[in-house]
């Protein structure tokens, strides 16, 4: 077999898609020899099969992690300048298949190409950021007597598993792999069931770039019924560390199984439910086109998107008819097509959740102010949705939705405000607008976010660190911060005397 397989991409131009799971740098068949379709959710139609890691291929790629890390491993033999130049190839191998990059990812998870675009410059963006790191991870010299001293050392924490979601299948892998590849760590990654394929090209660039085998090592899944739990696997087996992005409940099972397996040190990005603030000396026609690009950027399946917005009661009105203003620049539709901005949510079951929750607004009373239906009848598309009149413990205003669904309420004063804001178990992002410095401050540190934007929204940055309060999870991925997850600090204590006491 050999795991790799033409696609014909909407636009016409076709491409090699690979299909095995990416174990020692060969793309392999899986132990079971099953395969999965995955499908464009734009038409519901299959895009190719690609094959289907069970718990067996857990353990092989664990194994192959495991042998590439072996103290003198050519992995570990590598200088921190090498695995930097490989850092640096990589992301310059990323922008010369930014193309292919880009329409694979579209066609595979929907967001229109564009904005694919933009992710993989983003995720090159990582690879570059952290490959600058890689000769700057610094210990300590301490002077503890006269005949004594330590050091610090950094070292590579080893095995790491890392489990990204599917809204942003390319840029998810990029925040995991190349600060674990800056600090020498070899990997497990598992992709999202219904989005396999941008990871697999990229793993074919990991190849070229010159990685040595069983660096990086990537497995897809299936999730329906009959599938083999290989999440699980990973996080119960003896991986040093373990990365994930997804939802709070399956963040709560994979430090369960942290816990109850080897204490493998645990990183979660979770899900949010992040308020946008509007005060009413903010520029209220900035605020307007940023709360739309907070709330419906891609499809609302953003762990960040400012779903719920906070308007002061002065400027209700007038705010609520800019939004709605703003909102007419949404065109739905193609991924594809001339100047779509919102393509399909991921999958039926995203879809349905959606609804669910549109459905859950109308029954507690809400107001549905614009949108609630399906768009067209093919794929699952969702018109952007505007919810008015709810009250605080409603579903919609306090579990997340991941779609594109925005609730809007007013308030009258700062206090009252950051009280709201705070008023849910997550916490990962905030955005606050106002001309008054010292009030968007205030603003700011009352919030409970992990990151405040003041007169923006949800703009990331590899040099920022981003991460949650409360529900919203564990530890911070990006900037400097990202490297103490993949590393340990050893001491080295040096007796300069020699002598016994
Ligand atoms: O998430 P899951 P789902 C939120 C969002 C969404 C909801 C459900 O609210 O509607 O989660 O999405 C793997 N052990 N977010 O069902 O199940 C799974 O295969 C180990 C927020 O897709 O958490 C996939 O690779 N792994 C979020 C990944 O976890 C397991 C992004 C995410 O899937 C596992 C996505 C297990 N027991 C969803 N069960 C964000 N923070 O951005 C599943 N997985």
């Amino acid at each position: 077999m050999s795991n790799i397989t033409e696609v014909t991409l909407p636009t016409g131009k076709k491409y090699f898609q690979p299909t095995g799971l990416f174990i020692n740098n060969e793309f392999v068949t899986a132990a079971s020899r099953r395969t999965f379709e995955t499908l464009n959710p734009a038409t519901e139609t299959p895009i190719c099969s690609v094959q289907e890691a069970d718990v067996n291929d857990v353990d092989i790629a664990v194994n192959a992690a495991r042998k590439a890390f072996q103290r003198d491993s050519p992995w570990r033999q590598r200088t921190p300048q090498e695995r930097g130049r490989l850092l640096f190839k990589l992301a310059d191998l990323m922008e010369d298949n930014a193309d292919v990059l880009a329409n694979v990812e579209s066609l595979d998870c929907g967001k229109a190409l564009p904005f694919s675009k933009g992710d993989v410059q983003a995720s090159a963006d990582v690879f570059r950021y952290y490959a600058g790191w890689t000769d700057k991870i610094l210990g300590q010299t301490m002077d503890i007597s006269n005949d004594r001293m330590g050091c610090t050392i950094y070292e590579p924490i080893g095995v790491c598993g890392q489990i990204i979601p599917w809204n942003f299948p390319l840029l998810m892998l990029s925040w995991k792999v190349a600060p674990a590849i800056a600090c020498g760590c070899t990997i497990v990654m598992k992709t999202a069931e219904q989005t396999p394929l941008s990871a697999l090209i990229f793993a074919e660039l990991v190849v070229k770039a010159g990685f040595d085998k069983g660096v990086v090592n990537i497995i897809s899944n299936y999730y329906g019924p009959k599938a083999s739990l290989i999440g699980p696997r990973l996080t119960r087996e003896q991986v040093d560390k373990i990365a994930f992005t997804g939802s709070t409940a399956t963040g709560r099972s994979i430090l369960h199984a942290a816990a109850s397996s080897n204490l493998k040190k645990t990183t979660l990005e979770l899900g949010g439910k992040s308020p946008q603030i509007i005060f009413d000396d903010a520029d209220l026609e900035d605020a307007a086109k940023w709360a739309v690009e907070g709330s419906f950027a891609n499809h609302g399946q953003n762990c960040a998107a400012g779903s719920r917005i906070y308007v002061q009661s002065g400027v209700y009105d007038q705010f609520i008819s800019l939004f709605k203003e703003q909102m007419q620049q949404i065109k739905v539709g193609d991924p594809f097509g001339q100047g779509t901005y919102q393509g399909p949510q991921i999958s039926q079951e995203q879809f349905d959740k959606i609804m669910g929750y549109i459905q859950s607004a109308r029954d507690e009373g809400a107001t549905i102010e614009v949108g609630g239906q399906r768009f067209g009848n093919k794929g699952y598309f969702i018109n952007p949705t505007v919810i008015t009149n709810g009250h605080k413990d409603m579903k919609v205003v306090q579990e997340e939705i991941f779609g594109p669904v925005v609730v809007i309420a007013k308030f009258e004063s700062l206090e009252e405000v950051i009280d709201l804001g705070n008023a849910t178990p997550f916490g990962l992002a905030a955005g606050v607008h106002s001309k008054d410095m010292k009030q968007a401050w205030k603003a700011a540190k009352g919030l409970e976010a992990g990151s405040v934007y003041m007169n923006f929204y949800n703009r990331v940055h590899p040099q920022m660190p981003f991460g949650g309060y409360k529900l919203s999870g564990i530890g911070r991925e990006l900037g400097a911060y990202a490297l103490e997850n993949y590393c340990q600090v050893k001491s080295i204590h040096v007796n300069i005397n020699m002598a016994a006491p």
